[in-house]
């Protein structure tokens, strides 16, 4: 047996930088997961495939396949002008339906696999019986917005039994020759259809009742659509049009072409995306990487290291945000788009106190850019419910808006408000701008959005009397007093007036305003270091260092703000690692995943990768959906924007290669990570020292560069490449 660790992109330091050049390919078996079994618990097992807006859960039973599917505008509720944060008003996303596929035949099976292709978003199971293979694909398509599975064997007439259609609110399913739809009315008026075309070789398919049955088939392909008259738009009520015709041309269109033709397009739309970004941290023992994701999983909590499924979770999280989240698709809720019940954990709602932030904080520097759009389409379609129900609360006369801890598609909010919420949002509207550099997005987007927000902090800061000024009546979630100055509203503030103060400069506008608002940030009462050394989370030194609470909001100076900095900040970052330290490595599985991204921003390594072990340990399921518990999708992806900040930071106006390299990952490369400014950044390393970087610029632009300690200047011009 070969026991030797296996480094799958190793690259050998000199010529790391003409394989960079030539794009290194980031598909291998190192993107594959797979158990030796179907999946019995929807939220630790299933194998989850999306395309933004439709998705599906894949259980692999052998007698009786199961694949649970989702839509994500599919909910319940309203405006919720009562703001409580129950259904109705709140609603619910629900479960869309189930496709089931029972076969004849014995249950009794050997070779059985069933495994996740992630860098073709395709799942397959298979397995041997009586020397017959059989094998299921199935992908969920963005380009022809179906979801198509197919089952086949390497014998005739192998496949014999019946479909069944289900509609998640007890719908009746109606069946034709080779097809099944059922279709209903939410209480809220929203209008939702489901359609399935089967197309068998050899043998027979015939309605039967409620279900299709095939008998003797040679192969069964699936074509599902679904959809819902949800639209992105206050004015129209979130209500568009029927969907029956567009689901019934969805699924005719797709039915008709043939499955080839589907998997070729729908893989070349994936990998348009995945291939943009390659990491290797070292190599796994060969042993160890053909073993299934769950005994891969215990091994490491016996402490055995695993660095190929360090990256394949780091690759996890980019999958499932292009799976949750593209363009013209609802922003990825507490669960992305997956989810089997009608009564999700907290109604599986967009959560403003750091969980919907979370989903979004891989999207730029792991180039997946346009997966961050849905959140500022929602976001922007939602603010004129935003501001009457700011207006409601704070006085008729309070400009622009803030939201409440919980929100729904629908502009709907609910429990208690969390007063910096919206300048947290506009955090994400500035980074999109800085990263990519699109000054169209900022004047007609972003530019708006973080202005209003001003607005309404300048009607309702309050001045103490020395003249510093503190937000009001704050709260530091999700513990605590209620009181003015708490530190994570002061922060957040900050970082609103200093982003928006960048954004006017950028845009070459607004110039006296940037003054007012520049005077207002430096009064705003500042991080303050308390009797034991930490970064205080209230404006009184009261924090208890056995504080273990898995909220650490006083931690957004560091990250994922930039007030506080080992590099401009020193004394400020070092009572902020006394005070993480003392908050400890515990926690929810987002709460984790933000301390891997706070200890790299405090260039610690080590105690960052110490962290994402304590989160692979104990907060990711077999089938690498982190858990809160329950499931919870924020930890994945900040576990992906944890492990791009241990090799890459900008926020502080200079590239950092390396900033906080664990010993453990001594020797590695990274293609296509993205730096603020507009800059594509691809590196190996030896040793812990880059060897080679590769440089891509979208716009002219000159970089500061920090690698090996020394700090240089660059200069590019849009298009261009350079090494170094
Ligand atoms: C926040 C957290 C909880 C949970 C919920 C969905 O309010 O405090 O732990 O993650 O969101």
């Amino acid at each position: 047996m070969n026991a030797e660790p296996r480094r799958r992109s190793t690259l050998k330091c000199a010529l790391a930088v003409v394989i960079l050049a030539a794009g290194l390919s980031s598909a291998g078996a190192g993107d594959v997961l797979w158990l030796g079994k179907p999946a019995v618990d929807w939220q630790k097992d299933v194998f989850p495939l999306g395309n933004g807006r439709l998705g599906c859960a894949i259980f692999g039973t052998v007698e009786k396949e199961h694949i649970q599917f989702n839509v994500d505008s599919l909910w319940t509720g309203d405006e919720n002008p009562g703001a409580g944060y129950k259904t109705p008003g709140m609603g619910d996303y629900q479960n869309f339906g189930d496709l089931y596929i029972a076969l004849d035949g014995k249950a009794e099976t050997t070779k059985y696999r069933r495994e996740l292709n992630i860098s073709t978003a395709v799942a397959r199971v298979s397995y041997l019986r009586d020397g017959v293979e059989f094998v299921r694909e199935t992908f969920c398509s963005q380009p022809d917005q179906v979801i198509v599975s197919r089952m086949t064997a390497n014998a005739k007439g192998k496949y014999s039994g019946r479909i069944m259609l289900d509609g998640g609110r007890e719908e009746k399913t109606s069946v034709g020759a080779n097809h099944m739809t059922f279709s209903g009315t939410l209480p809220n008026g929203m209008e939702y259809e489901a359609r399935l075309i089967v197309a068998v070789e050899g043998g027979t398919i015939k309605p039967d009742g409620d279900a299709l049955v095939f008998s003797g088939c040679d192969s069964l392909t699936m074509t599902l659509a679904a959809g819902t008259s949800y639209v992105m738009d206050y004015s129209k009520g979130f209500k568009g049009v029927n969907p029956h015709a567009l689901v019934t041309k969805q699924a005719e269109a797709a039915a008709g072409q043939s499955w080839s033709t589907l998997l070729a397009r729908h893989v070349k739309d994936h990998q348009s995306l995945y291939n943009r970004v390659a990491v290797d941290v070292g190599g796994t023992a060969d042993a160890q990487l053909a073993m299934p994701i769950d005994e891969r999983l215990k091994a490491i909590k016996e402490g055995k290291a695993d660095p190929d499924l360090e990256e394949l979770l780091f690759q996890y999280g980019r999958y499932l945000l292009i799976g949750c989240s593209r363009p013209g698709t609802l922003p990825a809720n507490l669960q992305g788009l997956w989810n089997h019940v009608n009564n999700a954990p907290w109604h599986a709602d967009y959560h403003s106190n750091i969980n919907v932030q979370m989903n979004y904080w891989p999207a730029e520097v792991t180039n997946l850019s346009e997966c961050h759009t849905p959140l500022f389409d929602l976001l922007t379609a939602s603010l004129e419910p935003f501001r009457k129900g700011t207006r409601k609360a704070f006085g008729e006369n309070v400009r622009g808006f803030t939201v409440r801890t919980s929100h729904n598609p629908f502009g709907g909010m609910g429990w208690k408000w969390n007063l910096p919420a919206s300048a947290w949002y506009a955090r994400h509207f500035w980074e999109h701008y800085e990263f990519g550099r699109d000054k169209k997005f900022l004047k007609a987007s972003a530019y708006p959005f973080l202005k209003e927000v001003c607005h309404y902090w300048e009607d309702r800061l309050k001045e103490l009397p020395d003249g510093r000024l503190v937000v009001p009546n704050g709260w530091s979630p999700e513990h605590g007093p209620t009181e003015d100055g708490v530190s994570y509203d002061q922060q957040i503030v900050w970082d609103l007036f200093n982003n928006t103060i960048e954004a006017a400069g950028e845009l070459g506008v607004d110039a006296d305003y940037s003054k007012k608002l520049a005077s207002m940030r430096d009064k705003l009462v500042g991080p303050k270091i308390g009797n034991w050394g930490q970064l205080q989370e209230w404006m009184e030194d009261r924090d208890n260092p056995k504080d273990h609470h898995r909220h650490i909001s006083h931690m957004y100076a560091l990250h994922p703000g930039r007030q506080i900095s080992p590099l401009t900040t020193p004394k400020l970052a070092e009572a902020a690692r006394v005070s993480v330290n003392a908050r400890g490595d515990g926690g929810t599985g987002w709460s984790k995943a933000w301390k891997i991204s706070i200890w790299a921003r405090l260039h610690d390594g080590n105690h960052a990768h110490k962290l994402l072990t304590e989160m692979i340990r104990n907060n990711i399921y077999n089938n690498l959906f982190d858990t809160h518990p329950p499931f919870q999708i924020d930890g994945n992806f900040g576990y992906t924007a944890g492990v791009a900040e241990m090799l890459i930071q900008s926020h502080t106006g200079i590239i950092h290669l390396l900033p906080a390299l664990p010993d453990v990952w001594a020797t590695g490369s990274v293609k296509g990570l993205r730096a603020r400014g507009g800059v594509e950044v691809s590196f190996d390393w030896k040793d812990g020292k880059v060897c080679g970087v590769s440089l891509t610029a979208t716009r002219d632009v000159k970089i500061t560069l920090k690698m090996n300690g020394k700090v240089s200047e660059v200069s590019l011009s849009a298009g261009e490449t350079r090494r170094r």
